[in-house]
């Protein structure tokens, strides 16, 4: 009887970590940078510009930009044109090599213009434009670690997310919201403001992802080791209990 309770408990919990991921929106691209920048969810493959390369990531390989020419170029489509009746979402890791200052992460936009989207650095905070709205986060991002960064456009709103907390959030207004631009990671729609650092596990949405959502993108896989460890042994634990 104290066995089977155990087990049913082991189950739901690891049912809710594996769930964790399923249950939430899923993105409509997914550049891994896991040695080449291919779109493992969607069709939208990008092309290596400069000489980014590849390092030891956050997840498996991660793009690597010298902050000289470095960015990763993907075609206009149709999927990319996101609007307001969908809302939009960018999610990424980053770790800045030298302090940012003035860096597009994620860029479908003309620069200075108001007909799409960006996420970047500015001043050396977060900042998100969607058409002719920019709102800017609070927290200076660090150089030499790990940062995840996130930005969601729901219609309505535009909200800022710095490792799984709200930044900001500001009224969105959309006039024109689709272009013909090539999608930057890395640098602009004129190959300027480049990044300098590594980028990884960049994904793009057509909706606005919620707090929770933004949350489950945040934990780095060694903290899910740590917590698939510590269940295994908390198994060990009771199982070992139960057959004394
Ligand atoms: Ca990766
Ligand atoms: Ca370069
Ligand atoms: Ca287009």
């Amino acid at each position: 009887m104290k066995i089977s309770k155990t087990r049913t408990t082991i189950t739901i919990l690891m049912l809710s970590l594996i769930g964790a991921h399923s249950a939430y929106s899923a993105a409509i691209s997914l550049w891994s940078g896991n040695g080449n920048a291919l779109d493992s969810v969607g069709g939208n493959n990008g092309t290596l510009v400069g000489d980014t390369t590849f390092v030891t990531g956050i997840v498996g390989q991660a793009f690597s930009l010298d902050g000289d020419g470095d960015y990763i170029e993907v075609a206009d489509d149709n999927t990319l044109d996101l609007t307001s009746a969908t809302g939009v979402s960018i999610a990424m890791w980053i770790n800045p090599a030298s302090s940012p200052t003035s860096n597009r992460l994620l860029d479908k936009i003309t620069a200075g213009g108001t007909n799409g989207y960006l996420l970047d650095i500015v001043g050396g905070k977060l900042r998100m434009i969607v058409g002719s709205t920019l709102i800017t986060g609070t927290t200076t991002i660090p150089s030499g670690v790990n940062s995840h960064v996130a930005g969601t456009f729901d219609g309505t709103n535009i909200t800022l997310y710095l490792n799984g907390v709200q930044e900001a959030t500001a009224a969105a207004s959309i006039a024109n919201f689709a272009n013909s631009n090539t999608l930057r990671i890395g640098a602009d729609s004129s190959g300027a403001n480049p990044f300098h650092g590594i980028i990884d596990e960049v994904q793009l949405f057509d909706s606005a992802l919620s707090l929770s959502e933004v949350g489950t993108l945040v934990p780095e896989p060694s903290t899910y080791a740590f917590a698939f460890g510590s269940i295994v042994l908390l198994f060990s634990i009771y199982y070992k209990r139960a057959h004394r």
